[in-house]
This record gives C-alpha cells, structure tokens and sequence, in this order.
C-alpha cells in the first residue's frame, strides 16, 4: 500500500511487485531483457535501471516499490547506462543483423535503435563458437547469445527440465547444456518455450523452408499441406494483424499462391483423433484399466514421459497426434487415389510447434520406406515463404481447404488450446453414451490458461474425473499426486506449453500472455461459429473411416491410425 512518485506523478503501489511494473502503469515501458512477469526475476541485464532519490541506480525489476519513493524513468545516468550496457552487449556479439533469422523481430537490433546507439565504442570479440544444429527442432548459435537467462529460468520453472545452464566465469560465460553436449543428446522435448523467449538469434526452430521450396518447385511432386488448429489464430501477427485475428482463409490462400497442390486441414485428422481416442477412453473406462488415460497429441510430452516416466506409457493413448494420423492417411491412402507412390507425395505440416519437427522424423512413422509426415514448417517459416513470395498477405481473398480432408468440427479446431483435447472427448463420449443427438456441448471448466484445470462429467450415471494440465513442470507436479494416490483421474490432458498450442515455440513471438490469451478467444469465437461442433457430426471423417480404413475398430485402423510406445 502507498505510493510512490514517478517522473513527478503519484502512483497507488497496490499490487504492483516490482518498480518495473509500477512504471509501465505511467505509460513508459522500460527496456529489459530478462524481465517475463510468468518467469523469476534474475535482474541480470540492468537495462531496467531507474533512478530512486536516497538510493541512486537500481534495476527496477528486482526493486520493490515502498511508500515515498521518488522514481525518475529517464536521467543523464540511466541514459549513459543504457547505451553503454548496449554497446557492450553489442560488442560482444556477432553482429551479422541482415542475414540473422531474428533480424527486424531481434530485441537487441531493436533497442540498439530505439536508443540511439549509433557506434560501438569497445572492440568486437574475435572468438567464434560452433553452432548446434544437431536437433531436429532446435538451433542455437551461442555467438548470438548475450546471457539474459531467460532460456534458462523458461526450460526450468515452467518445463521442469533444466536443459540450458551457465557454464564457465566472467569473460567465458556460456549458457550451454549440461557437459557442454550436443542439444540432441541430451533430454531435451523441443518444446521450443526456450526459443519464444530468446531476445536474439541465440535460438532459433530449424527452418525447413527451403526443403519446402525445393517440393513446391518440383515439377514430379505433388505437395500437399495441413494446417494445425492454432496456426490461423496466429499467422496474421507476423503481418502486423493483430494478436489473435482469424486468418483461416487468407492461409488456405497463401499456400495455394504458393503453389500447394492441395491444401488440407488438420482438424480432418483431429475430428478422427477425437473418435478414435474417445474409443480407447470408453473401452478402458469398461474395462477399469489403463487409467487414468492420458493424451498423447502432444509430442514434447511423449517423450517427456519416455524419458521420465516409462512406466506410465501405458497409459498415454496409443493413437497416434493428428499431424501423424493425417500424413498416415496422406502416404497410404490419398496418394493412393490420385495414382501417386508415396513418395511422389510431399505431406508439408504447418504447425505452431516445434516438437512437431522432431515427431515427424520419429521411425515409426513411415509408409514403404519414406516419412509420413515430410516436412513440418512452424507458422513463422510460413510467414518468411509468403513474404519471399512476396504475396501482400493482408490483401489476400479467403479460400476454402480442398476436400476430402479438408473439413473439421469445431471440436478439432479447440485441440489449438489447452483444453480442447479433453472437451472435444467430452462432445464426443457424452454423444455416443447416449445415443442420441445431444446438440451442443460447452464444457468451461477445461479453458483457460491455468496450468492445471480439474473437471467432472456425468457420463452414462458415471461420474468422470478429469484433469487438463499445461507446462511439463505442472504435468510432473500432477503425475507426482497421481502416483502418490492423493489425485486420481479417468483421463488427464497434457500439453508442454503455456495456453496450449496456440502458445507453441512455433508461433510469433509475442511479449506477454495477453496475446496468448487473445489466440484462445478467438479459437472459442471460431468454435462457436462452427456449424459442425462435435467430431462424430464430420460426415468426411465418416465416410473415409468407412471407405479407406474399413470402419472404426478395424485392423487398418490400428494399424494406421495408432502406435505403440516402447519403453
Ligand atoms: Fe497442436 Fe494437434 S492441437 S498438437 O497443439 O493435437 O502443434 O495447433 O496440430 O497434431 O490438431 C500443434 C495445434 C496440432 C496435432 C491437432
Ligand atoms: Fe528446454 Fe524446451 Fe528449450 Fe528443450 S526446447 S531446451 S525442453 S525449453
């Protein structure tokens, strides 16, 4: 309680943790790097330095506010400070702006210019550190670095992993993995959350954009796409839109531009997920085993539990994500009926993760000899295709998806947040249970941003416990209550990242949670615009069930559509 003075204005302290944030209450954003209201404060970069009377320079992020202060934002000596913690950073760093993924979205290249750094006055380092492209989702060039630790406190407090770490003193500090090895041997689930938090190029998803361009412009291959639930509430950021503005169409267009043969939807695969994991769901709730059943969209989470907990594979649903159901059906039906061998067809995926890289490379997922799934595209490397297309994005006319894997219910388009997994199963159980056509089902106890969210249904007289978590630490935390016998659950979401999808390491980057949660918002706004709402209602999802998978419950569908987990 109280108040302080900033820049000569009273402001109320009330709930405000740090100076910091008080200060953006006056309308001036200070500069920082390793500040993220959702991570612990490290107070490492200093850029955030205000002046305080009877106190003199302090890092706001780590100050609290006390009643009297009297603050100034803006001095000769935080200016000087500023400019020369730049310099150094700057000097420090491999300058190679122009040809650098982050060039123009780089928060060094951006306040290096908002403050008027307009020459280095320290010599430039000589040393050059080699890059690690050994991941299949994740590239980090340690030239670029500048130890804001903001990869470190994200793969720790919200992953739980702890995969990034300081190594060596002074001059020869390094944020490295643990004995410095290579990022694909260590336990790393590419997640990406480390990359949406990056200020520079230090991080970056393994771009397959040109392996793209390469399909497109071959003449002998017919390139077909899908695109992930969370991409079209996303897309329109890289073109200036606003957080969250709905792009479904103008995507479907782009591609098309861009020379896609086909472009398909992964909802299609979604609707066929939420069947199939509904089927799995009711014959062990039947059956009392396997329980509590977990989902298994979620890539980065799969091989958490592989790593971390092998004896609960068992649990984890065998179907397969929808990326790998739709390149499945792709590779070993439609390719099929247009004439094509498998490998003639480039299945192209733009998703808004990067553990979906990783996925799409797993071996199992192949038809004759080549992958189901052949390149994944995050939704930024979608961006950087249609603007070296030079296509004016904004301006573009809607265009519908191609069918016959072009449809999907507004219960697949919610699998984009966290949540959305777990209510499209509830559409779909409370449905079937019933037998009888129930209109719509909105279940609001999963949405939202909470890490955890607890549920109950009644379905068929009985009562259904159910969990939705997001972030592996909150997953691990439940797994813990779970194993302990002081949580129980029928069947448990879990995604890796914030929000779900829609807050994927794929994705544009974004600042703060508010554009995470205008993502979700519209997502429900398009859920309830949908006239399809439940994944049984799909009639193409009924009808390729019926003629290439010879029904549900079929041998080809567990064989196509599911997969096993080996521990
Ligand atoms: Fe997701 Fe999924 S919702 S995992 O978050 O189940 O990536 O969007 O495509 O596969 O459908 C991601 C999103 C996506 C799959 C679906
Ligand atoms: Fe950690 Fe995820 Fe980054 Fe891997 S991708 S280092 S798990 S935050």
């Amino acid at each position: 309680t109280g108040r302080v003075i900033i820049d000569g204005q009273a402001v109320e302290i009330a709930g405000a943790k740090n100076l910091l944030e008080l200060v953006r209450r006056t309308g001036v954003e200070l500069p920082t790097f390793c500040y993220h209201s959702e991570l612990s404060v490290y107070g490492a970069c200093r850029l955030c330095m205000v002046e305080v009377e009877k106190m003199g320079l302090v890092a706001s992020c780590s100050t609290p506010p006390s009643e009297g202060m009297v603050i100034y934002t803006n001095t000769m000596r935080t200016k000087r400070l500023r400019k020369v913690i730049l310099e150094l950073l700057l000097a420090n760093h491999d300058r190679e702006c122009p040809t650098c993924v982050k060039s123009t979205t780089c928060k060094l290249q951006k306040l290096a210019k908002q403050y008027g750094v307009n020459k280095i006055r320290f010599g430039s380092r000589d040393v050059k550190l080699p890059i690690d492209d050994s991941s299949s989702s994740i590239v980090k060039d340690p030239n670029k670095c500048i130890l804001c630790g903001d990869c470190v406190r994200m793969c720790k407090e919200i992953q739980g992993l702890g995969i990034w770490d300081f190594a060596f003193r002074g001059s020869k500090t390094q944020v490295t993995t643990a004995f410095g090895k290579e990022l694909s041997e260590v336990d790393c689930i590419n997640c990406g959350q480390c990359i949406t938090v990056c200020p520079t190029g230090a991080l970056t998803a393994k771009s397959e954009v040109e392996q793209a361009w390469k399909a497109i412009l071959d003449p002998s291959k017919t390139v077909v796409f899908q695109i992930a639930p969370a991409v079209r509430v996303a897309l329109g950021e890289e073109f200036g839109l606003s957080a969250g503005s709905a792009v479904t169409g103008k995507v479907v267009a782009a591609l098309k531009k861009l020379g896609a043969d086909k472009v398909f939807d992964t909802l299609f695969a979604a609707d066929l997920t939420t069947i199939e994991e509904s089927m799995e769901f009711i014959s062990r709730l039947e059956k009392g085993d396997k329980l509590p059943l977990f989902t298994s969209c979620c890539p980065a989470w799969v091989k958490y539990c592989e790593q971390a907990h092998a004896d609960l594979l068992a649990n984890i649903s065998s179907c397969r994500s929808p990326q790998q159901m739709f390149g499945s059906l792709v590779k070993k039906h439609y390719a099929q009926v247009i004439g094509k061998e498998p490998g003639e067809v480039v299945c192209v995926s733009v998703m808004p993760c990067t553990a979906k890289k990783f996925e799409a490379t797993r071996p199992e997922f192949t038809t004759g000899g080549v992958r189901d799934v052949d390149i994944v595209l995050t939704t930024v490397e979608l961006a950087q295709m249609i603007k070296e297309a030079g296509i004016v994005f904004n301006e573009l006319e809607p265009a519908g998806f191609d069918n016959p894997l072009g449809m999907g219910s507004g219960g697949a388009l919610i699998f984009g947040a966290s949540g959305g997994v777990m209510e499209s199963v509830v559409r779909f159980v409370s449905g079937y249970t019933s037998g009888a056509e129930i209109g719509r089902i909105d279940f609001y106890p999963v949405r939202g941003m909470q890490g955890l969210k607890e549920a109950e249904v009644e379905v068929n007289g009985q009562k259904l416990k159910l969990a939705v978590v997001n972030g592996i630490a909150n997953a691990e935390k439940l797994v813990q209550r779970i194993k302990s016998g002081e949580a129980g659950y029928h069947a448990v979401e879990v995604m890796a990242c914030p929000g779900g999808c829609i807050g994927g390491g794929g994705q544009p980057e974004v600042n703060d949670t508010a554009a995470r949660v205008q993502r979700l918002k519209t997502i429900y706004n398009l859920d309830t615009m949908e006239q399809v709402h439940k994944a049984q209602d799909n009639i193409y999802v009924n009808h390729i069930i019926n003629q290439w998978l010879n029904g549900t419950g079929s041998a080809t569908v567990h064989h196509e559509l599911h997969t096993r987990y080996v521990p």
